[in-house]
């Protein structure tokens, strides 16, 4: 016999959301972590000393007495614990499905291997621009839970980012607008293999009004996609009717939905032929969710993009130094090579390295061969990225940060970038990518003197 027990698993910022949300609905809980002691337990203890908490090793009976088990994203739901439950009955759920549950908002949802966070930001920037009141929530930052402490029953639109973790668990989303913005290997240490990830991601689609395709990506496309969906398609190539695209003009590249001119590539201040894609996409998603065009265009051309994502530090002696230290998958790595080499006198020095989780660095080499004036490479795995890259461009390990700015730029000439682009997590070694690009600007700024930006 189930009761009403909730298990949430997972002391971080979703168990947490989770937890106040479940609480506020008087839901029997119990709080599990794998850690034996997770960084908000004493605090969780001090506010909730009525919640009972397992840290480290977790009572299995307990597990499988349980109605539902909340899943944390940072948690794999592989876990023998979680399984052994699930085969006692118990639902396995996450935040992003209790969300779903009681959500009446329209919600906009995106998924990708890249691009996700520079897409949801902008869409969010053309709704508020078109008037709306939007949150902008998901693995951005924001537990999707967190806006019912807020003013949410006034909301007209929800922008949600949502990783392969947090489409696992969630069942009931029914997404106004939906895409998988482009799909390259990630988190392979977290899935049994490639299509296992992309499976996660294509769940976005499953109950989705409108789908919004990468035409050039066939891994964007699923056999998921209900048939009732309306199909929007976006890429870099030239539109037909209900598609976006580029086509030139007079030597100008601009952005059109099918013969419709809407802005020259030269007005955004995003760069990047991969930034192109994501102001397409944001679009099409914009357009499906019925936002009026020139607001998305006003949006489209004041938006700046993010810190952390091919963002230029410094301009010091003809050399740019840039921090992509988002840049987590070598997918993002390739988009960063390609689209600053592409547009370089020189060349490129590529610091990266960090917790590789799994990937495979060999189709990094043609892009290294051809734009790269070395590789300098740092933490946990800079041993196998090194192997995979052996005998390309001059390449050297740093033990730190601070080592590898020093070597670049006494490697990098008139005309180089400089480019932190990691292609692995930081968590090896930081708190976070923000954390990671914060102490390679402190290095750059350091190694070339405090008023480094021209
Ligand atoms: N952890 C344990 N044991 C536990 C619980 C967590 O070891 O029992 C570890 C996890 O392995 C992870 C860390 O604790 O290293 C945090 O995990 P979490 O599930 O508690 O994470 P939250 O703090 O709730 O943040 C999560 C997302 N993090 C992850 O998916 C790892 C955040 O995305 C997201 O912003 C937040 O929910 C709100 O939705 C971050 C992320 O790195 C930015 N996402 C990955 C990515 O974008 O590639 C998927
Ligand atoms: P995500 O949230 O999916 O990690 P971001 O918008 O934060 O994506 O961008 C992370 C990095 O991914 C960027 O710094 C850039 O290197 C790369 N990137 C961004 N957009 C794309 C894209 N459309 N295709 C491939 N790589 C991209």
């Amino acid at each position: 016999m189930h009761n009403e027990l909730h298990i949430v698993i997972g002391l971080g910022a979703t168990g947490l959301s989770c937890v106040r949300f479940l609480k506020k609905q008087q839901i029997p809980l119990v709080v599990m972590d794998t850690r034996d002691a997770p960084p908000n337990l004493a605090a969780f203890k001090e506010t909730y000393p009525e919640i009972p908490v397992f840290t480290g090793t977790w009572p299995q009976a307990t597990l499988n007495s349980a109605k539902a088990l909340v899943v944390s994203p940072g948690v794999a739901v592989s876990h023998s614990a979680i399984q052994t439950a699930k085969a006692h009955g118990v639902e396995v759920i996450g935040d992003i499905e209790l969300f779903a549950r009681v959500n009446k908002t329209p919600v906009i949802a995106i998924t990708g291997a890249n691009g996700k966070s520079t897409v949801t930001t902008l869409v969010g920037e053309m709704a508020k621009q078109a008037g709306k009141k939007v949150a902008v929530i998901g693995n951005i930052g924001t537990p999707v839970l967190d806006i019912f402490d807020n003013d949410f029953f006034e909301l007209d639109l929800i922008v949600m980012e949502l990783s392969s973790f947090q489409l696992e668990t969630t069942y009931q989303l029914k997404p106004l607008a939906a895409t998988v913005l482009n799909i390259t290997p990630d988190h392979l240490d977290r899935y049994a293999d490639f299509s296992e990830y992309v499976q996660a991601k294509h769940r976005i689609y499953h109950q989705t009004q409108h789908a919004i395709i990468n035409s050039q990506d066939p891994l964007s496309n699923s056999s998921i996609i209900p048939d009732s969906a309306s199909k929007w398609y976006f890429g870099l190539t030239s539109p037909n009717q209900g598609e976006f695209g580029i086509r030139q003009k007079q030597g100008k590249m601009w952005l059109c939905f099918a013969d419709e001119w809407l802005v020259p590539t030269q007005d955004l201040k995003i760069v990047g032929a991969h930034n192109v894609a994501n102001a397409l996409s944001a679009l099409a998603l914009g357009h499906a969710a019925g936002l009026e065009m020139s607001a998305m265009l006003q949006a489209l051309k004041q938006f700046e993009g993010l810190a952390h994502r091919c963002q230029l530090v410094a301009h010091k002696h003809g050399v740019q130094w840039i921090n992509d230290s988002k840049g987590t998958n070598v997918g993002a790595c390739t988009a960063a090579i390609e689209g600053i080499g592409q547009q370089l006198s020189g060349k490129i020095v590529l610091l990266l390295g960090g917790d590789g989780k799994g990937a495979d660095f060999s189709t990094l080499i043609p892009l290294v061969k051809q734009y790269c004036r070395g590789i300098i490479v740092m933490g946990k795995d800079a041993a196998i990225i090194l192997k995979s890259l052996d005998n390309i461009v001059n390449a050297a390990l740093a033990q730190t940060m601070e080592q590898a700015v020093l070597l670049a730029n006494r490697w990098a000439k008139s005309g180089d970038v400089v480019l932190l682009s990691p292609a692995c997590s930081s968590l090896d070694q930081y708190q976070h990518f923000a954390h990671r690009g914060d102490v390679y600007m402190d290095c750059v700024q350091q190694v070339l003197g405090h008023h480094a930006p021209e």
